[in-house]
């Protein structure tokens, strides 16, 4: 009787999600997330305690893969997991550093190929709280801290790829390098075999039971436990079969307002937004899909303490600028320690591009693709007011002769003025529509100056150069 109850109350409330999530329309539901256009990306979990180095040796390519390139078995791997205890993590000042960036968002590995939960999960028992001496759910303040801070909240989930919860995938990279043992060619060699697996206990349970078993139940944890979600972000869909695709899927329906990516299982379930990884695309690449780079801060995602390699807040600034200006948005990866601090470096570059985004994210928020495509010297992002236009011209470079020509505009200019200190800017218009703007002698801003040029009534959508 009580099951039958209980059976009746879950079909009637999935059938509410089902209607409301046919309720929104794409549009509607993207709409937060195409004004956000800045996100942070969080790759956390035990493979922060190694930080790149197992037995000795620094292990090639990304942190958080270490366990796959160093072929750590199952159990050596588990036993290293108990000893997390993240005593510094501060979930709160995270979320405010993330929005002190300018960041809108937060998408974080609540489990990554590892296996391992960052949150309480009847399904595995390899999560924070029943593995580990810190014994808490961490994603739980976390998401209780965004709700406090206007941050919209998402989650990373490895569907496919698990090398700790037996039946998952596991993608065999086909260098040696890195690998610390000196059987490497004989694990090699078993791992072709195996279909990228290097331990027996892998391959204890077939996919169909890792995804229902694992899979599928933790996704419902995640989708019913943690509040409004706002982004869930698959990854590596390799071995992924359309069954399991549509198991996963049909959950989404928990959270009506849910935007996903295109890694679910490729190409019959495309999601909401393409994911170049690591790269901007070239404007010829653009088809009008939603899209969303993410990128590293330095050379990994997962922590690797001896990983120095930076891109700098200029950079990182015209990254921004140029997705803006081609359409996306930006996910830009922390890495937080194994205590649960993010890196110095990585604050460092996060107040730098809060500090610019304070003066000039009025040129990324809400923004739409340029209308001319690139210039030489810079990025325009525009945004419709009331009145007319909002032109953002970014100067990458400041032109040795004071002008910025501007073709094809016929609409009047009102108003041109620097972001960074708000001094008005001379602009001349010749019959032809083409605009000149005359700069002061100085770049006010070295990391990367903003003018803003106000005109009449809408801009095409292109124009030609
Ligand atoms: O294998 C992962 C990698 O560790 C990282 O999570 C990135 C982020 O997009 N996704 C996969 C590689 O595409």
């Amino acid at each position: 009787m009580k099951r039958t109850i209980i059976a009746i109350l879950l079909t009637v409330f999935l059938g509410q999600s089902l209607l409301a999530q046919e309720m929104l329309t794409k549009d509607e539901r993207m709409a937060w997330w195409r004004e956000a256009r800045f996100g942070m990306f969080i790759h956390w979990g035990v493979y922060a305690i190694p930080a790149g180095t197992w037995n000795g040796r620094q292990i090639g390519n990304i942190g958080e893969w270490i366990m796959n390139r160093a072929k750590i078995p199952m159990m050596d791997y588990q036993n290293m997991a108990k000893e997390f205890n993240p005593v510094k993590y501060d979930p709160e000042a995270w979320v405010k550093m993330a929005k002190d960036a300018g960041m809108k968002y937060i998408v974080i590995t609540s489990k990554h190929h590892d296996g391992f939960a960052l949150f309480d999960s009847e399904a595995s028992k390899f999560n924070v709280v029943d593995h580990t001496v810190y014994g808490k759910d961490l994603l739980k303040p976390l998401a209780e801290a965004c709700k406090k801070h206007g941050i919209k909240l998402g989650f990373y989930y490895s569907q496919a790829q698990d090398w700790n919860n037996p039946g998952g995938t596991a993608i065999r990279r086909l260098t040696k390098e890195g690998w610390p043992n000196p059987d490497s060619v004989i694990i090699d060699a078993y791992t072709k075999e195996h279909k990228g697996h290097w331990d027996w206990r892998q391959e204890t349970k077939t996919f169909e039971q890792y995804i229902d078993d694992v899979a599928v139940p933790q996704v419902r944890e995640l989708l019913t436990n943690y509040g409004d979600l706002a982004v869930l972000w698959w990854d590596t869909p390799s071995g992924m079969t359309d069954e399991a695709a549509e198991k996963l899927q049909a959950l989404l329906a928990l959270q009506p307002a849910i935007i996903t990516n295109d890694r679910l299982k490729r190409p019959n379930f495309p999601g909401d937004h393409k994911t170049p990884e690591q790269r901007i695309p070239n404007l010829a690449d653009l088809d009008g899909s939603d899209w969303e780079t993410c990128m590293t801060m330095n050379g990994t995602w997962g922590y690797k303490s001896y990983d120095k390699n930076y891109k700098t807040p200029r950079t990182l600034i015209r990254n921004l600028v140029d997705i803006a200006s081609k359409g996306g948005n930006f996910l830009l990866n922390v890495g937080p320690t194994a205590e649960g601090e993010f890196p110095a470096e990585s604050i460092e570059i996060l107040e730098a591009m809060g500090k610019w985004m304070k003066i000039n994210g009025e040129s990324v928020y809400g923004t739409k693709a340029s209308p001319w495509g690139l210039f030489p010297w810079g990025r325009c992002t525009r945004k419709e007011t009331k009145n007319g236009t909002s032109l953002y011209f970014s100067l990458y470079e400041w032109p040795a002769d004071g002008k910025l020509v501007i073709p094809g505009l016929s609409a009047r200019v009102v108003s041109a003025r620097l972001l960074a200190d708000g001094s008005k800017i001379k602009t001349t218009t010749a019959k032809n529509g083409t605009i000149t703007i005359t700069l002061p002698q100085n770049d006010p801003d070295p990391l990367l100056t903003v003018i803003r040029v106000d005109v009449r009534g809408k801009v095409a959508d292109k124009i030609a150069q």
